[in-house]
């Protein structure tokens, strides 16, 4: 990256008032829009490499709207109210048997900044709801369909499909990136690309860690939500976990209303361990709850429902790490946290598991369409980890030591109440990513206070309480920082933290001002409102989030619900 010309565009952005809601808009007309190519099909056709095809370019004019509609099956939702901007939509051939299209959004007042977006679960889509963000923030944007057509909860295209499992897993992000980048290089001739960025949640977290981990120098800063980097572990702990659930007729089985039991449970038992109670569980590494107290019969509770034994055990498995039964010191995937309740349906509800787990092991791992969830055992996940197809899995935790060196930053989040994609799948992440980074190829950090306080020069990761997965509170929790899906789910315009676009506030652009002025996240204020998922009811709470293992500690006098009565201590 050319360090002039970072100099030049810092200046430039941050030196003036700021005049409109977009903090980097005040970089439009830094270059007159006459050195830019048009937005027409002849700039862009001529320039694409062989293999590449262009499909669409499009002119979207201020307030518009722009997307596949319907024939986008996992984001048929158009953004709306965009900035004036270009739309291009490329295709490109990743093998004789395979393809992948991506996005591109263009914005007519450009800050020399790439904002590239990820996807969910198995959706095969350009996501142009999160495009929509960088145009707003003023940066160009790029999502990947990767490589095929589908919802989140299919992956029937990758049948004996080598190729397309590749492109899922790490080749149609790789691709994309690289040729979006020449693209904005291209369409932007006399203005540099300063700087480029990822921000994903789920599957998208996954891609941003598998890119940089393949590719240090694709991302300068990564904002990684609930990442499923395990791949290999995950998808089969989806079935593991129904199957502790399963057959409906099992002594042990735990109803919708069973778990509500426990949920109500851990918030009697854990609620106050982090010093107020408001409902929301924020400490969950103190929350050891004893359920003792719902054994059948409750006589401490008469004619109120209770749990038997068998079914608290089927309860403490959930809570539990998946151990190997070879080797019970071998993690196979950590347990779900404390708190979470409120979203184990996803896991345990219906008549088979959790199509993340059965499309997985069927479609990806043994391409086999009627393989018999019921005769799951263990071998699969040791399967899944030999042979990980698609090199889906993120899981080279010492290659992160080249963002580090060249001065790359990571924001990871995670809900402390996903009952998806268990929170502690993340804690061992970082925890592995420190390990590696400590002593092996990455070398050892060297950082003030010794200890692994030098992770926090590059690498931080933030635990937001009652955020359940990657957006929403079931609990009235502070859980939006401006994560990917965070604002597009919630409403076509919306984008960064409505009525909150700011540094402060938005992961983002904390981590823009990390990476561009080395001004460190030291916390993301989170935001909730009345009705959580819908901003013009009101702000209901906001609250620090904490770069982990610190956390907030309200100061004892102030408004519960007021970000500057809590601080991040340790
Ligand atoms: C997905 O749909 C697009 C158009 O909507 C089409 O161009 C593309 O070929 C499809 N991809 C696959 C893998 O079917
Ligand atoms: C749980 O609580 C019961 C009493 O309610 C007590 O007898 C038991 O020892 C407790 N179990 C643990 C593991 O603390
Ligand atoms: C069991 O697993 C642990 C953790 O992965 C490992 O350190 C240990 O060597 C394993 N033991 C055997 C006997 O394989
Ligand atoms: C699963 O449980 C949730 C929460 O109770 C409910 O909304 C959903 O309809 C259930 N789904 C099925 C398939 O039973
Ligand atoms: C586990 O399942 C595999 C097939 O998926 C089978 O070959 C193996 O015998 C099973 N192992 C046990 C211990 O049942
Ligand atoms: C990660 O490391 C910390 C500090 O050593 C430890 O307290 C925590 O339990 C670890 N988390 C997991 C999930 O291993
Ligand atoms: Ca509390």
């Amino acid at each position: 990256m050319a360090r002039l010309a970072v100099l030049v565009i810092t200046t430039t952005i941050f030196l003036g008032p700021n005049v409109s809601a977009s903090p980097f808009g005040l970089l439009s007309g830094s270059r007159p829009p006459t050195e830019r190519l048009s937005c027409g099909r002849e700039s862009f056709s001529d320039i694409l490499p062989v293999g590449a095809t262009l499909e669409e370019v499009a002119v979207v004019h201020e307030g518009g709207s722009y997307g596949e509609g319907a024939s986008n099956i996992p984001y048929p939702r158009n953004p709306t109210n965009l900035p004036p901007l270009c739309a291009v939509t490329i295709q490109v051939w990743s093998s004789p048997t395979s393809s992948y299209r991506f996005g591109l959004f263009l914005p007519d007042e450009w800050n020399s900044r790439l904002l590239v977006v990820g996807n969910g679960g198995f959706a095969g889509g350009i996501n142009w709801m999160d495009m929509a963000a960088g145009p707003h923030y003023g940066m160009a944007s790029l999502s990947t369909d990767t490589g095929h057509n589908s919802t989140a909860i299919d992956a029937s295209w990758a049948l004996n499909q080598p190729e397309r499992k590749a492109d899922w897993g790490w080749r149609a992000m790789h691709g994309s990136t690289v040729l979006g980048k020449q693209l904005v290089r291209a369409y932007y001739s006399g203005q540099a690309l300063t700087y480029s960025y990822f921000s994903g949640c789920s599957t998208g977290g996954r891609q941003g860690l598998k890119e940089l981990q393949n590719f240090p120098d694709s991302f300068d800063g990564a904002l990684i939500g609930a990442p499923t980097w395990w791949t290999s572990h995950l998808h089969p702990y989806f079935i593991r976990a129904f199957l502790y659930n399963y057959p409906p007729t099992d002594p042990g089985h735990l109803s919708n209303a069973d778990v509500s039991l426990l949920a109500d449970e851990v918030i009697g038992q854990c609620d106050h361990l982090d010093g107020v109670r408001d409902g929301v569980v924020s400490r969950p590494e103190l929350c050891n709850p004893n359920f003792s107290t719902l054994l059948c019969p409750a006589t401490s509770r008469p004619n109120r429902p209770c749990l038997t034994p068998t079914q608290l055990t089927t309860a403490y498995n959930m809570y539990n790490p998946w151990l190997s039964s070879r080797n019970t010191s071998q993690l196979l995937y950590p347990g779900l946290t404390p708190g979470s309740e409120h979203q184990w349906h996803l896991l345990l509800n219906g008549t088979e598991p959790s199509p993340y787990g059965l499309t997985y092991v069927r479609n990806f791992l043994l391409d086999d369409p009627a393989w018999d969830w019921r005769t799951f055992n263990e071998s699969i996940v040791y399967l899944a980890n030999a042979v990980d197809p698609g090199d889906a899995t993120a899981d080279d935790y010492a290659a992160l030591a080249a963002v580090r060196d060249r001065g790359g930053k990571i924001v990871l989040w995670h809900g402390m109440a996903d009952g998806l994609i268990p929170t502690k799948g993340s804690e061992v992440y970082f925890n592995r990513t420190v390990e590696a980074l400590s002593s092996g190829r990455g070398g050892k950090g060297s950082g003030a206070g010794g200890g692994d306080g030098w992770i926090n020069d590059f690498f931080r990761m933030f635990l937001i309480p009652g955020l359940q997965h990657c957006w929403n509170t079931a609990v009235a929790a502070p859980w939006h920082i401006g994560g990917a899906f965070q604002s597009s789910i919630m409403g076509s315009s919306l984008w960064s933290v409505p009525g909150f676009e700011d540094a402060e506030h938005d992961a983002l652009l904390a981590l823009v001002d990390w990476v561009e002025k080395g001004r460190p996240v030291d916390q993301i204020i989170a935001t909730t409102w009345n009705s959580p998922m819908n901003p013009s009811s009101g702000v209901r709470r906001q609250r620090p989030i904490c770069p982990w293992p610190r956390y907030a500690v309200w100061d004892g006098q102030g408004n519960v619900d007021v970000a500057e009565s809590w601080t991040c201590s340790s």
